[in-house]
């Protein structure tokens, strides 16, 4: 048996992750590519023009023959849907807009028959203002689960409900204050996202042990793990500071709720009321915005047993100025300064994730590659830059077809409350509409949220009904059935960039070295493996540029693994506008020369 094989207990067929460790003792989860798939705009089985569990279990043979090990769910909870399911009401079980708990178990079912597994999303930083939890805290200020939130009466010397009486002038993620005051009671209530997700109070055990139930009740259900949404910001400073204020009326609370005084307690606690004696491996990956390398290394080291992986952001927030409607120009040389420095700081401990675009980003090919010239090279590029990088990728649905932004015309095409919000708060703040939507065709979410587009018929093949979001008007030249038909499509280039991983240890493994830093068109590395060593070189614009990377010419005799021009042997490294290049040779290592001091 290879180091690197895998004890599979699953059908052989499909990707080869398996529940148990990697036989080199390494988790599954260190050689595992996860699909990320948005339920509203996957797949419609019942022509309501909505996404759901009956679409997604339609597509799974589509997903094994992509080759992913994880599929990521975002939620699909009884919601509101105030913020697209991110306001959750009851936890255990299922949205009747997307199915029901059969539903759901049939497509567990058919994805494990297939190899794959399934992580579910976990909000557990807020719940609904519909959940019970919070209808009962609101019901009465002596109700047993009134600290289950976070309840205030109005600053010191301040009439109640007048503005300037919330307890801190912290600003919400979705605009205005994050607190709301509730007439009723004449307290007011924390909201860090939107007025109807209200913030649970972390530091109530009741409410941990609440979760912690919860969870255990979907590893019962045999689901492989957790995405957990904003898991930093469960830990508040019970002070509840004021924030500095900017600009504008609302002051940044961050410092006091992001990566909060008892974060790590909660997680250990989570980790060891959860997962602990739990057989098997999970995956368990927390969205931590403002997260750095050094908090990382401790979350995500398995010896602190908290996390395996977190999603930080600095790569996706490179191209913003104040703020991400303040769109600046993306520089390549910070873009690798940014990986760079991920890839070095958890080279020795913890685990990074990779991603280019989810729920909340904009299209990457659209906003890292050219969506106009160069497509389909800009989009396989991307794919071969993060894929061979030390980590495990994540795949937003769509992606693999190369997928765009969308052509939103007025603020009506808009949905993401995040969105219409800033544009409500930024027009009243005076700013000219135009210039708000221009910012929001570039990064609003709703880019990642058009339906998916499987072929060329009506709607792309999403639905037989009306889309909740116009599909993209591209469809008819972008999409699955046409992907799929082209054996050059970005697709079938996906399937062996993720093929590469699941054969090739170094891809999983390899120690990571970036290479010409300063270069500002070219994004070049190596992965080192027992003596294998990759080059990956990949030119960010549309010039003809050398690779200009040391030893240039062994590389250009060795093996080409992977590219996505046809490229004639032994040619040397000029990268013709978005060409990417991976090599392979054995580096042998040199003996050890006696005189070294270190
Ligand atoms: O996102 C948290 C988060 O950081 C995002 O709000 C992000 O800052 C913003 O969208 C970027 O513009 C998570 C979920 O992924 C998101 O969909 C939810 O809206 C949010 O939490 C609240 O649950
Ligand atoms: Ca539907």
């Amino acid at each position: 048996m290879r180091c690197d094989e895998v004890m599979t207990t699953t059908s052989p067929h499909g990707s080869s992750a398996a529940r148990a460790t990697a036989a080199n003792g390494r988790p599954w989860w260190r050689s595992a590519v996860v699909y990320q798939i948005y339920p509203r705009s996957f797949a419609d089985s019942n022509g309501d023009g909505i996404g759901d569990l009956t679409g997604i279990t339609s597509k799974v043979d589509y997903l094994a023959e992509l080759g992913v090990d994880v599929v990521w769910l975002s939620p699909i909870y009884p919601s509101p849907q105030d913020d697209n399911g991110y306001d959750i009401s009851n936890y255990q079980e299922i949205d009747p807009v997307f199915g029901t708990l059969a539903d759901f178990d049939e497509l567990l079912a058919a994805l494990h028959d297939r190899g794959i597994k399934l992580v579910m999303d976990l909000v557990v930083n807020h719940t609904s203002d519909e959940h019970p939890w919070f209808i009962e805290s609101r019901s009465s200020t002596d109700n047993p689960k009134r600290n289950w939130y976070w309840w205030r009466g109005p600053r010191e010397g301040m009439r109640a409900g007048d503005l300037g009486a919330e307890p801190t002038n912290w600003q919400s993620f979705f605009s205005g204050s994050a607190w709301e005051f509730d007439e009723e009671s004449r307290e007011y209530y924390l909201h860090i996202f939107s007025r109807r997700q209200p913030d649970l109070n972390w530091e109530n055990s009741e409410v941990r042990q609440a979760v912690y139930a919860m969870m255990r009740w979907w590893l019962d259900r045999g689901i492989d793990g957790f995405r957990m949404d904003v898991i930093n910001m469960i830990s508040k400073d019970p002070a509840l500071p004021d924030g500095l204020v900017r600009s504008g009326l609302w002051g940044d609370g961050t410092p006091f709720f992001v990566g909060g005084p008892r974060l790590h307690e909660y997680l250990q606690e989570m980790h060891r009321e959860v997962l602990a004696d739990r057989d098997g491996q999970f995956l368990t990956v927390g969205e931590m915005p403002f997260v750095t390398v050094e908090q990382a290394r401790l979350f995500t080291d398995p010896a602190r047993a908290e996390l395996d992986m977190v999603f930080q952001f600095e790569h996706v927030w490179l191209d913003r100025g104040a703020s991400k409607w303040d769109v600046q120009p993306l520089r390549l040389r910070d873009l690798k300064a940014t990986l760079g420095r991920w890839q070095a700081g958890l080279a020795e401990v913890g685990w990074n994730s990779l991603y280019w675009n989810n729920h909340d980003q904009p299209r990457s090919v659209s906003r890292f590659g050219d969506d106009h010239n160069y497509r389909v090279l800009s989009a396989k590029l991307l794919a071969t830059v993060l894929h061979l990088h030390r980590g495990t990728p994540y795949v937003y649905q769509g992606d693999e077809i190369g997928m765009t932004n969308a052509p939103f015309a007025s603020i009506d095409d808009f949905d993401d409350i995040e969105s219409r919000n800033h544009y409500t708060a930024a027009v009243a703040a005076g700013e000219d509409p135009d210039t708000v939507l221009g910012a929001m065709r570039h990064m609003s979410r709703d880019n990642a949220r058009t339906p998916m587009q499987w072929d060329d018929s009506p709607n792309a093949g999403f639905t037989t009904g009306t889309p909740w979001l116009p599909v993209n008007p591209n469809y008819r030249q972008i999409n699955v059935a046409e992907a799929v038909d082209d054996p050059n499509s970005i697709f079938h280039y996906f399937r062996r960039v993720i093929a590469l991983r699941h054969t090739d240890p170094v891809v999983a493994y390899g120690d990571f070295t970036m290479l010409i830093p300063d270069d500002e068109l070219v994004y070049a590395y190596t992965r080192a493996l027992d003596g294998v060593s990759l080059l990956v070189v990949a030119n960010f614009s549309d010039t003809t540029v050398p690779a200009d990377v040391p030893e240039r010419g062994a590389w250009a005799a060795s093996q080409l693994v992977l590219a996505n021009y046809p490229v004639d042997a032994g040619a040397d490294l000029e990268l013709r506008p978005w060409e990417c290049r991976v090599y392979r040779r054995m580096v042998l290592r040199r003996p050890a020369s006696p005189a070294r001091s270190d």
